[in-house]
């Protein structure tokens, strides 16, 4: 996967993109980030990228003229990129529309500043805007380095093989079960004997029944949307009965 960065402050992605998987992502060439700086398109002598909004009201607008030459640029040698401006008003961004992505080749990538772009860059050049959450940021950069972690750690090979996407959060659509490491005891407080006691099948019942649990106690939402079997609806019920499910 190619993705093309468009922003004001392209040192913000650099130590991101440095460490740990994404950083190794990049050196096996499994994704390859390419950052720009909008101000490189901006063709005014003082390299103005920014004005104040018709209409008056506080805080500058970024204007249209350097983005769509960025845009243009970053579209240059192929077609089929797809542009996604970060911003409150974009999608919630979830774990389906990570998967959605991380089925793409090339994504670029527009991080809005100031109280954000002119509408005609996303008239003319937008194919999806994408929000994180329902907060507003300095700048679109931090959203841009969650959505594409995100979606990078989907693409193939750059999860180790020890590390799946398989059975994360949202995967299934139900929280993810509690994870133990040593000591045994901590404190006093010791790992399920569940889970030491070698018998898969016991224990994959026990990790359904803490994620249905969790689920059930922190994102009812989730659960509603979840596909769900007869053995989840037993444990459920269980669970609501106080019993331990099984
Ligand atoms: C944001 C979000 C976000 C809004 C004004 C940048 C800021 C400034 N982007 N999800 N929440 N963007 O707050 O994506 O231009």
């Amino acid at each position: 996967m190619k993705v093309d960065i468009l922003t004001l402050f392209p040192n913000m992605f650099f130590s991101p993109f440095q460490e740990s998987i994404l950083g190794k992502a990049i050196q096996k060439g499994l994704i390859e980030i390419r950052i720009t700086n909008i101000r490189d398109f901006s063709l005014d002598k003082h390299q103005v990228v920014d004005d104040t909004p018709y209409g008056g009201g506080q805080g500058m607008v970024m204007k249209v003229e350097p983005i769509s030459r960025a845009i243009e640029w970053a579209r240059s040698e192929d077609s089929s990129a797809w542009t996604i401006y970060l911003t409150p008003q974009g999608r919630p961004f979830d774990q389906e529309k990570a998967r959605d992505l991380s089925s793409r080749s090339h994504l670029i990538v527009l991080c809005g500043r100031y109280e954000g772009v002119d509408e005609r860059v996303r008239e003319m050049f937008i194919d999806e805007e994408i929000s994180i959450g329902d907060y507003v940021l300095t700048g679109g950069e931090l959203a841009a380095m969650v959505m594409i972690d995100a979606v990078s750690r989907l693409l193939p090979g750059v999860l180790g093989s020890d590390q799946s996407a398989e059975d994360d959060s949202f995967t299934n659509a139900l929280l993810e079960y509690p994870q133990y490491t040593r000591p045994f005891d901590f404190m006093g407080r010791c790992v399920p004997e569940v889970l030491l006691s070698g018998n898969h099948a016991a224990i994959s019942l026990w990790r359904r029944k803490e994620a249905l649990r969790r689920t059930s106690v922190r994102r009812p939402d989730l659960l509603a949307k979840a596909k769900l079997t007869r053995k989840d609806e037993e444990l459920l019920e269980g669970i609501r009965q106080g019993g331990d499910g099984i």
